[in-house]
């Protein structure tokens, strides 16, 4: 008996855990220093990477800051909007599932 045609094979799906996206959003108030700051802070930013993500959040609505695993995404969310809320500002980062 071939050993191929009759054994039940069993199928493993191993799915990797799903990523997080940590999205900064713009408000009227807090000062784009300070978003630019909390962003270098919080998300290893460069000026340049920190600048540019501060004005696509100021210009648009909102904007990506990066992906991470849930624990960690919520964790720098959390600390960063903590951040400006120290400072009185009402600075807002929030997190969703990636696709
Ligand atoms: N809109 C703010 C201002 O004009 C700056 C700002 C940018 C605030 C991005 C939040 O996510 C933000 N002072």
């Amino acid at each position: 008996m071939s050993d191929t045609a009759l054994k039940p094979r069993t199928e493993i799906k191993v799915e990797r855990p799903r990523l997080y996206k940590v999205i900064l959003l713009n408000d009227d108030f807090t000062p784009k220093e300070f978003v630019i700051a909390v962003l270098k802070a919080e998300f290893s930013m460069t000026e340049d990477q920190a600048q540019k993500v501060m004005i696509t959040a100021h210009r648009l609505g909102s904007c990506v800051v990066g992906v991470f695993a849930k624990d960690i995404a919520e964790t720098k969310a959390t600390r960063a909007t903590d951040a400006g809320r120290t400072a009185g500002f009402p600075l807002l980062f929030t997190t969703e599932p990636e696709e």
